[in-house]
């Protein structure tokens, strides 16, 4: 493979802070940039390198900050420019880096553009957002949005409509307009002048919309809200009128993007963005399914390796937690957590821990929908419930994949509120934050907090992670449990061999495996000498090994 231009980020652990259930400090039940501040030292003991910071401009939080009214000034909930500015600084003081969420697909319907854009059809900024008019006494398609039955609203002051491709506060901006491109360009310029250390580039494969919206064959399949002609043409324009020049790593999140797609973001030679973020699995894999994963695995490998950066997740604040969608949250939660970061870990890509995944955190069943603060569940609960289907029957069905499940908040300690607040939380604290939390995470040696530092740490003093070709043992290839891989770099050779499975698994030894001597590097079961009869492991449930062949 060609060898890969070693930057930074590439050996990067990415660390994302949801700020408002982090941590509370001044008692309103909501997280805050002070609470961050003083959990830094927390994240930094981890071993992370770069933090991630969901949204926390000013906004109407209709999307939990994913709308956008103020993109120069910070959420008074979330603190002021000043507490900011510390945040910055005392994480630049602890060696960590601190990537902003940023999100130009759309503004806040309350953002003044908007608000000038909607006052009158001949107003300066009409063009800024995409206005059409009524087809045949309606919308003028058929599309849905990701959160609302239709991606057009109805604006009777002006006798149009306009798109938003996710809740109707959230109108979608023109980016065919250059005034709307310059003014945001400046805007992201003046945040890197802040010294920030790169964008999350919220909904970034949205930002081109089709020639003349035609109606689409399935409208529920809303992958038509993406990638179409011109979005390159912007993410270039937007490389070199804004990162280019800065030493800093962006993120692409980019919904319905197979490699041939993913490769056109982040290729190397594309002047575009550094690394992906797909969704082939969190959003289009309801559950574990190992030889569907593993298919995704191999076909991005091949995609992407040595020519542009992929990023390795499970879960984040739109997606439930790993160890309950895709692990073992009962008898084996420990070892299936640890699991699922050993996978992540040691596959080729940046891997991503979300707030609460080094401790284990698991989803949540909350018993009524008034419980749930997600938009996009409330709206698709009404929606359902609205169309006839049985409330309770709906409520079951949508409770799995509902945002919430990882938006509860972080459970730090057993005292009430899991230590997040003094106050009334914003949404419940998962009731079994007495046994799990991060306090009784940081004072045991066999804790899931305990294993990713020791997993980390092996990231930094081994190179063979980060740039290590990776290679399938083809003999396990159709195994459904069992997940056996190498990753090699100038002759040093890892293997690695995971049962994700609730019963033990023998694993046959091949090839060099079979003769070379194996030093194990990280374990999650302590290792008993017996079950390694001559070149047959035995892995327990869930049991996961890192070797070094030597
Ligand atoms: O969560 C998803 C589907 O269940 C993702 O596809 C996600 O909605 C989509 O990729 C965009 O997500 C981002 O933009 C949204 C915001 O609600 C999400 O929190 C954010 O991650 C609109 O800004």
């Amino acid at each position: 493979m060609a060898a890969k231009k070693r930057v930074w980020w590439k050996e990067a652990v990415v660390y994302q802070v949801y700020w408002r259930s982090f941590f509370d400090t001044d008692g309103d039940g909501i997280g805050d940039l002070e609470g961050v501040i003083q959990k830094l030292d927390y994240i930094r003991d981890l071993g992370v390198d770069v933090i991630w910071l969901n949204p926390v401009y000013e906004s109407p939080d209709l999307d939990n900050g994913y709308d956008i009214s103020d993109y120069e000034a910070i959420m008074p909930k979330a603190g002021t420019m000043e507490t900011w500015d510390r945040l910055l600084a005392e994480t630049h003081k602890r060696g960590m880096k601190l990537i902003m969420d940023l999100v130009v697909n759309h503004t806040s319907d309350r953002h003044p553009w908007f608000i000038e854009s909607r006052s009158s059809k001949d107003s300066p900024k009409r063009n800024w957002y995409i206005w059409k008019d009524a087809k045949e006494g309606g919308p003028p398609n058929n599309w849905r949005s990701y959160f609302a039955p239709s991606a057009w609203q109805w604006d009777a002051a002006t006798g149009q409509y306009y798109f938003h491709s996710f809740a109707v506060e959230q109108p979608d901006l023109n980016w065919r307009n250059p005034d709307v491109r310059q003014a945001v360009y400046g805007m992201m310029r003046r945040w890197l002048d802040r010294g920030i250390d790169g964008f999350r580039l919220d909904a970034i494969a949205l930002l081109a919309k089709p020639e003349g919206y035609p109606d689409a064959e399935r409208p529920e399949d809303i992958r038509y809200l993406t990638n179409n002609p011109g979005l390159h043409d912007f993410l270039r324009e937007m490389n070199e009128q804004t990162f280019a020049g800065y030493d800093i790593v962006t993120v692409g999140e980019a919904a319905f993007v197979a490699p041939e797609e993913g490769l056109k973001f982040v290729g190397e030679d594309r002047g575009e963005l550094d690394m992906l973020f797909h969704f082939e699995v969190c959003d289009e894999m309801p559950e574990w399914d190992m030889l569907r994963f593993k298919r995704i695995q191999r076909r991005w490998y091949e995609g992407l390796w040595g020519k542009g950066s992929n990023s390795q997740f499970l879960n984040n604040h739109d997606h439930t937690r790993q160890v309950t969608r895709y692990g073992n949250d009962g008898a084996y939660r420990v070892e299936s957590a640890k699991l699922l970061a050993t996978m992540l870990h040691t596959l080729p890509g940046i891997p991503y821990i979300y707030q609460g995944e080094e401790i284990g955190m698991t989803g949540v069943r909350f018993e009524s929908i008034e419980d749930y603060d997600d938009i996009a569940m409330r709206n698709r609960y009404a929606e359902e419930v609205g169309k006839g289907n049985d409330p309770v029957e709906t409520l079951k069905r949508l409770q799995p994949l509902s945002r919430d499940n990882s938006r509860t908040p972080m459970q730090w300690d057993d005292s009430p509120n899991a230590g997040f607040t003094s106050g009334t939380p914003w949404i419940k604290v998962n009731p079994n934050y007495r046994e799990l939390n991060a306090a009784r995470d940081l004072v045991d040696p066999n804790s899931i907090y305990t294993y990713y530092r020791k997993l980390i740490k092996l990231r930094k003093e081994n190179d063979v992670m980060v740039y290590g070709d990776f290679e399938e043992w083809p003999a396990y290839a159709d195994d459904e449990h069992l997940y056996v891989y190498t990753r090699s770099l100038d002759g040093v050779c890892w293997l690695i061999a995971l049962n994700h499975g609730d019963e033990p698994a023998k694993l046959a030894l091949q090839g060099s495996a079979e003769i070379r001597k194996r030093r194990l590097l990280l374990g999650n079961y302590p290792v008993r000498s017996e079950d390694e009869e001559a070149g047959v492991l035995t892995l327990r449930p869930h049991e996961a090994r890192i070797y070094a062949l030597e």
